[in-house]
């Protein structure tokens, strides 16, 4: 680990951006308790467990490469998620899908699933104080092949889903009641027609009814905070996706619910970063998919850049932390997994460490008195503040790697771990 003028670094950092009103150790305590969800699926290309060797299939989402060691058994998967763990500085909870369950050998089908088949994640979560949320899975099924779920024109169909949905809340209300905390339970679909079609208005209709039979189940408070996530288009859905950002806008904040928003989930200039606020006085809370779409919602990892700190940056200022929750979303299987998981879980929270470090204050006067040229002048001087270096800090005092010693990391387990699987 480079131990450059280590210390020194961090207490010049520390004085320069006291200038600027800001209170580094504030910034750090905070950037180190906003509790990030790690999602379990970067791990094994959202394959899951249902059978050996799942593998995503349909819902217009994919994962390209076939770098080796990928986690293939769920004790696998949780080795390599401690080891994301011991990669990413601050406070995390895991973010498991429905495939993810322990099935124990049994075809257990979707319509069918209990909270009994994720009791090792909430033992084994437990024991590290790590709380669990969670996703039913719409896809990667023959009843969802058609590239219909909840809009399906056949009942049966439809009812089959919505099943599987109330099991999931039923899921999820299983592990908030164990970990003592909400659990956020996100619901996707992929439906959606490649081509035009003359009832967009029924598709509609019908998620909106399955939806509402789904919400009907009254749970017991403080225990799932439902969420929906709207998307543009997927692969074999371009032309109609039933589950559109203003569909579930609309739902959420008539039915109270929270509304997932995904970076990769919208057309290319549109902004995450500017709809927080938008929607945030509508609905109880947001679900936030921290992701990087490259060109299309492509899942790329997150990295350091533009969109991703406007979005952290609106999500500090929205002062709104309460009803904020952060997700990462993201699946490459051309790169080594575990650095791939880590990099971008790294990325969200250098992100959110250098929201907390902007010179509000300042930048609160400067807008308070109108003056535009001052307030430039401080977003601008905040690119350059040395945030690097609180960065590193945070890394040191939470025993994560820090960006030198991060490459390493990963390849020796690599080395120890990955080459030993087929
Ligand atoms: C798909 C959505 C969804 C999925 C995960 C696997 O476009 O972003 O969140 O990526 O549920
Ligand atoms: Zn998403």
């Amino acid at each position: 680990m480079s131990t450059v003028n280590k210390g020194n670094e961090f207490k010049s950092a520390a004085e320069r951006y006291a200038e600027v009103g800001v209170d580094v150790e504030a910034a750090l305590a905070a950037a180190a308790a906003l509790p990030l969800s790690l999602h379990c699926w970067q791990g094994d290309d959202v394959g899951g467990f249902e059978r050996a060797g799942a593998a995503l299939d349909g819902g217009g989402i994919q994962v390209t490469g076939n770098f080796p060691g990928k986690a293939r058994t769920v004790e696998e998967l949780r080795g390599d998620i401690d080891e994301v763990r011991s990669l990413v500085p601050g406070a995390l909870r895991l973010s498991l899908h429905a495939i993810y369950g322990e099935f124990g050998g049994k075809k257990v089908d979707r319509n069918a699933l209990e909270p009994a088949h994720f009791a090792g994640w909430m033992a084994w979560a437990g024991e590290r104080k790590l709380p669990l949320d969670f996703n039913g899975t719409l896809f990667s099924h023959p009843l969802a092949a058609s590239g219909w779920t909840l809009c399906h024109p056949d009942p049966a169909v439809r009812a089959f889903w919505v099943e599987h949905v109330v099991r999931s809340r039923r899921v999820a209300a299983a592990m908030g009641a164990a970990q003592g905390s909400p659990c956020v339970n996100n619901t996707w679909i992929p439906d959606g027609s490649k081509d035009k079609t003359a009832a967009r208005g029924a598709y509609r209709a019908r998620l909106a009814d399955s939806l509402d039979r789904i919400y009907a189940e009254k749970l017991p408070a403080g225990l799932v905070e439902d969420a929906v996530e709207g998307k543009l288009f997927g692969i074999g859905a371009e032309y109609f996706t039933a589950g559109s950002h203003d569909f579930y806008l609309g739902y959420a904040a008539t039915r109270r619910l929270f509304l997932t928003m995904d970076m990769g989930h919208f057309h290319p200039t549109e902004s995450v970063a500017d709809k927080l606020s938008a929607v945030l006085p509508f609905v109880p809370g947001v679900l936030l998919h921290l992701s990087r779409p490259v060109r299309w919602d492509s899942d790329h990892v997150l990295i350091t850049g533009d969109e991703l700190a406007e979005v952290a940056g609106e999500v500090v200022r929205s002062k709104a932390l309460d009803r904020v929750r952060l997700g990462l979303d993201y699946f490459d299987a051309s790169i080594n997994r575990i650095g791939a998981w880590a990099i971008g879980a790294r990325a969200a929270r250098k992100a959110f460490l250098k929201a907390f470090l902007e010179p509000e204050a300042l930048l609160g006067e400067a807008e308070a008195s109108r003056d535009g040229f001052a307030r430039l002048a401080l977003f601008e001087e905040a690119q350059t503040l040395p945030w690097g270096a609180v960065w590193d800090e945070l890394c040191e005092r939470t025993g994560a790697p820090n960006d030198r010693a991060f490459t390493a990391a990963v390849a020796s387990y690599a080395a120890s771990t990955l080459a030993r699987r087929g």
